[in-house]
């Protein structure tokens, strides 16, 4: 999945490179930055030196000498001030610099930590919130996976706390669920039909007939065309990478995970109703008492389609993120 949020320790990651939250005078510091040196041993430090320090906002590139990962990218974060001193802006820089080297440097994996979120005091919510953003802004352009490694552990809920506690964030009273989902298969079967008139009946029919055996893959390549869209246009907007795209293009018969498949539909800034025609393709459906579900309908019957933001919420609640790698 080209950005996903993990849990780990960054100096313990195989990726082509690491990003570290350093500091003006990149000679090393306390938190990710003091993990990062010591994990890498000394060469690291002694090519540090030759640099000449690293502006605000951003960004250098060494070696990884003992880290798993090839190169470690420096980035100095802003200290926050209390948000009115260029802070945002700033973070977004570190993102963007950081990630551009990267893709210069012929990095494929890239992962980052927090940038700013410890010592230097910015919001972890809203520094989780930037860097969410600005990194699904770059992938809409280049195909890079991107972690941003969590240090620490959320603390543990229970199903029904998440459920509760999705139901409150959503605000409940102006939550409802359509009564009339209509579904392809239930028009075509249900004599409720009758509560459409006949040009809708008609249009929903000649629908019906037309893609009844239509599957997945077809669908997806259809709603694409459709909406005039390229497919990097659309897997990228996903959140899903090119290979795995590659597979559905070239397999009809293709079952995605349903975090793939809501991931296309929220690409393709489809309806609910489309939702659900594109979800049952895969075997898939939206139940009212899941909270990924909720979650998902709650956006798209919204007509919100921020792929970033939905996953934030999702992963606000420990739910799955929307998009999908190619994983052997
Ligand atoms: N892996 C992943 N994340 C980590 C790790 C780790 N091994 N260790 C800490 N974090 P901070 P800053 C998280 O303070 O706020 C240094 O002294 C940590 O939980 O490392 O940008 C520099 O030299 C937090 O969420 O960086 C600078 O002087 C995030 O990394 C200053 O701190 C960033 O916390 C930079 O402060």
């Amino acid at each position: 999945m080209p950005l996903q949020i993990i849990k780990a320790d960054i100096t313990t990651l195989k990726v082509d490179a690491i990003v570290n939250a350093a500091n003006n005078s990149l000679l090393g510091g306390g938190g990710v930055d003091g993990a990062i040196h010591r994990a890498a041993g000394r060469g690291l430090l002694e090519e540090c030196r030759r640099l000449n320090g690293c502006r605000t906002g951003e960004a250098k590139i060494t070696g990884g000498y003992n880290l798993p990962a090839k190169y470690v990218i420096h980035t100095v974060g802003p200290v926050w001030r209390g948000g009115k001193s260029k802070e945002k802006e700033l973070l977004q820089s570190c993102y963007r610099e950081a990630l551009k080297l990267a893709v210069a440097n012929n990095c494929e994996s890239v992962a980052f930590p927090l940038i700013s979120a410890g010592a230097y005091g910015y919001p972890k919510d809203e520094a989780l919130a930037v860097a969410v953003k600005t990194v699904g802004e770059f992938l809409l352009h280049n195909d890079i996976s991107v972690y941003i490694a969590l240090f620490e552990a959320k603390p543990r809920r229970t199903e029904a706390e998440i459920l509760k506690e999705v139901s409150l964030f959503l605000g409940k009273d102006d939550f409802e669920i359509p009564l009339e989902k209509l579904s392809l298969l239930k028009f075509c079967n249900a004599p409720a039909a009758a509560v459409f008139n006949k040009n809708m009946r008609d249009e929903e029919l000649e629908r019906c007939l037309a893609y009844a055996d239509e599957s997945f893959s077809q669908m997806l390549l259809r709603k694409i065309d459709e909406n005039g869209m390229t497919d990097a246009e659309c897997y990228r907007a996903a959140n899903v990478d090119r290979r795995l795209f590659s597979k559905i293009r070239g397999d009809k018969n293709y079952k995605p995970k349903k975090q793939t498949a809501v991931a296309f539909a929220v690409a393709l800034k489809l309806t609910l109703d489309e939702t659900e025609e594109l979800l049952e393709k895969a075997g898939f459906a939206l139940s009212p008492s899941q909270p990924f579900d909720i979650i998902v309908e709650y956006y798209i019957s919204r007509g919100i389609y921020d792929i970033c933001e939905i996953n934030l919420s999702l992963y606000k609640f420990d739910q799955l993120l929307l998009g999908g790698a190619n994983v052997a």
